[in-house]
């Protein structure tokens, strides 16, 4: 079969924004310098220290970062990378990337401990001056420096405070909250921050939080403690207040659990909305954009040399609906102002309802869209154990609905079934992360065909990356040929990493040349650029997760997603930039169209 003729495509545009980014509490350390205030990860990573990383008995070495040595590090983000402290050095290791744009995220609890942001009768904001001086000192130097902010408002570090007195995004109270937190930043930092983000990844707030449990704040208990309880603890109670005033429903007992998610994200959707109508109404002369960013996984229908037309289209059907029950379930809500016909007409009356006025509010409410693209998975019809499709349930309820969307490949399933469809690509280094470059291309397309035309300020890739594999992760035992590969205009060396070339890449060396995430970042980049030249899709801007290795939330110091090592004993947490650091901006200094201005300075071999 003759291959392909490549694709050419040109340039990036001049004016493609790119960087990388980071979040607060996984970088800032300082979780209680100053009076901030405890968010939900301080809260449960303290409490349940088991959540984190399989427990306190888990020892590493420190250099590898691998288990099985003897040293000791506390699973919470309590010092991290310390940027509260060395936030000078972060901007100059953004400065030596040559990148003009850098995503980042506010604690809130640093603002406002207690999660309240109100304002006094003289005008002013009971807002922490400490905490304030922070952010106002890291917005001005980026700014100084010629980068610029894009600024997340909420990265899954809630207030521990709202959590305690109505349940946090359980809590119709949540939207006003935000509203005002919300108000606080557009009034204080708008002269200066022209990109802001709400939230990241509602999903995996609402629905790793509340319903699959692998995240704050654990709703269902801690998951390495069984008869550790957060809903009894003494020092915890979720207030009296919760769902919407609609609902009128206390939780009192487990069986209403699997509907939070749907509310948690029904508040926290309405909680965006609000805050756009309050950038529209007060603030619109700052002319800045206010976005959200969805997450990260894209569904491919599965697809063998033998797939029959008829098993390709009901494979895409699948495919489809994986998709928006993932992405769509926020994203049309923010862009057409309901949720999607496919999620109502499966989930029947489990599905929150929004207001006329809510729908009026959310319809049109992001500027742009933010999509963390990581990893991809083949999707077909939800198959049982031993292999035959399940049919489609005729009882319209979240519960049903879960089980007939759901796609596999090979995740979650008993191990003694023989796996089809295989896995999609090489494992990561975090179970989730399987390197699937066309997602990010294939997610692009799939985005701009749901809402083109709806998004006045296109999309962005506001996280991509990888955590490097190393000798914990099992090489895929997937019976996977060459010649399925080839059928397919796909190179088995790009996917198939054998244990052998997992050991050999994963020496003390390899994290700082870390040739699987060089090679990760080339093969993603290079469908970027296709998508925005050759597809014409308007991509605005791409952020590379992450400036530095960083506190990877239950995977605590374990899991590196950076482009600088950092050793997490080292006092001064200095940052070494690794093989990516160089290549990264190496790509886009030579994939940007760029004006007059040198874009990329000498970067310094690693120490
Ligand atoms: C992102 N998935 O989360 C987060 O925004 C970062 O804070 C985090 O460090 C980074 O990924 C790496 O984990 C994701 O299931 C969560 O595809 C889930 C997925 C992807 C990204």
């Amino acid at each position: 079969q003759p291959a392909a003729a490549p694709e050419q495509g040109g340039k990036l545009p001049a004016d493609f924004a790119w960087g990388t980014a980071t979040a607060a509490y996984q970088i800032e350390g300082g979780w209680n310098a100053d009076g901030r205030g405890p968010s939900l990860w301080d809260y449960f990573s303290h409490r349940y220290p088991n959540n984190v990383n399989g427990g306190k008995n888990v020892t590493y070495d420190f250099k590898t970062g691998l288990g099985g040595g003897s040293d000791y590090l506390e699973h919470n983000a309590d010092e991290a990378d310390l940027s509260y402290y060395y936030w000078k050095n972060d901007i100059d290791l953004i400065k030596k990337l040559g990148a003009p744009s850098y995503r980042f995220s506010m604690s809130w609890t640093r603002l406002f401990p207690d999660g309240h942001a109100r304002r006094a009768a003289d005008g002013k904001w009971n807002v922490n001056p400490k905490g304030l001086k922070y952010y106002d000192s890291l917005v001005n130097a980026l700014i100084e420096a010629d980068i610029t902010p894009f600024v997340t408002m909420v990265h899954w570090d809630l207030p521990m405070n709202l959590h305690s007195e109505y349940g946090g995004w359980l809590g119709y109270q949540m939207q006003d909250d935000f509203k005002n937190y919300a108000h606080f930043l557009f009034e204080h930092f708008g002269d200066r921050v022209k990109h802001w983000i709400t939230f990241n990844e509602p999903w995996v707030s609402c629905f790793l939080g509340f319903q699959i449990n692998s995240k704050a704040p654990w709703r269902y208990g801690p998951p390495n403690n069984a008869t550790e309880d957060p809903l009894s603890g003494p020092s915890y109670e979720i207030g009296p207040t919760q769902y919407t005033p609609e609902s009128k429903v206390l939780p009192a007992n487990r069986p209403q659990q699997p509907l939070e998610a749907l509310w948690c994200s029904h508040n926290l959707l309405n909680a965006h909305a609000k805050a756009q109508q309050v950038y529209r109404t007060h603030f619109a002369a700052q002319n800045a954009l206010v976005g959200l960013t969805v997450d990260g996984e894209m569904s491919v229908p599965w697809q063998e040399p033998n797939t029959t037309a008829e098993q390709l289209a009901s494979n895409t059907h699948y495919a489809d609906l994986a998709n928006i029950f993932r992405i769509s379930w926020y994203a049309d809500p923010l862009v057409y102002g309901d949720y999607p016909p496919e999620i109502k007409e499966r989930v029947g009356s489990d599905m929150p309802v929004f207001t006329e006025e809510q729908k009026a509010l959310l319809k049109g409410s992001v500027d742009f869209l933010g999509w963390n693209a990581y990893t991809g998975h083949w999707a077909e019809q939800a198959r049982s154990a031993n292999g035959s499709y399940i049919p489609p349930s005729t009882t319209k309820s979240y519960a049903t609905a879960q089980v007939d969307i759901w796609h596999d490949n090979c995740r979650g399933r008993d191990a003694s079934y023989n796996c089809l469809p295989p896995r999609i690509g090489a494992q990561g280094g975090s179970s989730w992360l399987i390197k699937y470059p066309k997602a990010i291309r294939v997610g692009l397309n799939w985005l701009w065909n749901r809402y083109s035309g709806n998004i006045p300020h296109g999309l962005y890739i506001t996280e991509n990356g990888a955590s490097q594999p190393n000798a914990k992760v099992a090489a895929p035992n997937d019976t996977v040929t060459a010649d399925f590969w080839a059928a397919l205009g796909e190179n088995p060396a790009d996917y198939l990493y054998g244990p052998d070339e997992i050991e050999s890449e994963f020496n003390v060396t390899s994290l700082v040349d870390d040739t699987f995430r060089q090679k990760f970042f080339a093969d993603y980049l290079e469908q970027v650029r296709l998508t925005v030249t050759v597809d014409g899709i308007p991509l605005k801007g791409y952020f590379a997760w992450s400036l530095m290795d960083n506190f990877e939330w239950e995977d605590g110091y374990t899991t590196r997603f950076g482009m600088s090592y950092v050793n997490f004993t080292d006092p001064e947490r200095v940052r070494h930039p690794k093989g990516t650091f160089s290549a990264v901006s190496s790509w886009f200094a030579a994939n940007k169209a760029y004006g007059s201005k040198a874009p990329i300075p000498t970067i310094a071999s690693p120490s």
